[in-house]
């Protein structure tokens, strides 16, 4: 991978924004988890966890430019969140079942096991997915909610910086990402694994600034040019996996082993509650 200047801008800013904030918020056990609910979603045999309508505050004043302003959310609706990204394995029984294109990332075997997550995905292929499995992509408000919950965390698990044990990002030079799920620490509040790390995660938002005020709801601007993909990814630093950290990529960029860091997009559906018998 190598760094372009604005990424390393960007990693810059973002660890301005981490050390002058000073005070990281409360401090919580790795792991913590206030209460998980898991199913299975009966069309892919995925795993999900219950995220209970709610309201928190998005984004984070002392981020760079795009975090800003934070503004109060209010979720109507309790959502399913897949626990883990989408794997291959899980990937490849859609491309078996509907016949769409294959991933990138089956042509590079650092990438294609089965319990990797799948890579190299343009935004569309993960809507596509998403339907067919009968969800939809998480709005990046709900994203943000189910990485962090309700009481403003930093990271999933809390304040505490990333290590080894609780996201899968830059610290051990990994060439790759990991199986999903290798950080069972690193859950969100609601059981959510690898929202910090391993693959960013598209989202249904154009990428753009955030509106000003209380939200209720909200899908992001009308409009745009690039899409949303959150949580940082295995190649990336700490202040990238943050809960608050945006990026925006176009939407049908899928090339593996491209010029920008974390340019290898993944993916985890959202289901309605009735899709879950209760
Ligand atoms: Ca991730």
């Amino acid at each position: 991978m190598r760094p372009t200047g604005l990424t390393c801008a960007r990693l810059l800013a973002g660890l301005a924004a981490l050390f002058a904030t000073g005070g990281l918020g409360r401090s919580f056990a790795a792991g913590e988890s206030p209460q998980v609910r898991v199913r299975v979603n009966p069309v892919d045999g995925a795993e999900v966890v219950w995220a209970p309508a709610g309201s928190y505050r998005m984004g984070f004043d002392g981020g760079p430019r795009d975090e800003r302003p934070e503004h109060a959310v209010r979720l109507t609706r309790g959502f399913w969140i897949y626990r883990h990204e989408v794997s291959n394995t899980r990937y490849r029984r859609f491309v078996e079942a509907t016949g769409h294109e294959a991933p990138v990332c089956w042509g590079n075997a650092a990438f294609a096991a089965g319990d990797q997550p799948v890579v190299g995905v343009a935004w569309s292929d993960a809507v596509a997915y998403a339907r067919w499995a009968g969800g939809r992509l998480p709005t990046e408000a709900e994203w943000e909610y189910a990485a962090r919950g309700g009481d403003g965390r930093r990271y999933p698990w809390g304040a505490e910086l990333p290590d080894e044990q609780l996201a899968v990002f830059m610290l051990d030079h990994s060439l790759a990402t990991r199986p999903i799920g290798s950080c069972p620490r690193g859950a969100s509040p609601f059981g959510a694994l690898d929202m910090a790390g391993n693959v960013p995660e598209w989202c249904s938002d154009w990428y753009g600034a955030y509106a000003s005020g209380p939200q209720v709801d909200p899908g992001g601007p009308e409009t745009g040019t690039l899409r949303v993909a959150r949580g940082g990814s295995w190649d990336q630093a700490p202040a990238l996996l943050r809960t608050t950290a945006r990026n925006g990529f176009k939407a049908e960029g899928k090339t593996l082993g491209g010029t920008a860091l974390g340019s290898e997009r993944g993916f985890r559906p959202v289901l309605p509650q009735e899709a879950i018998a209760p």
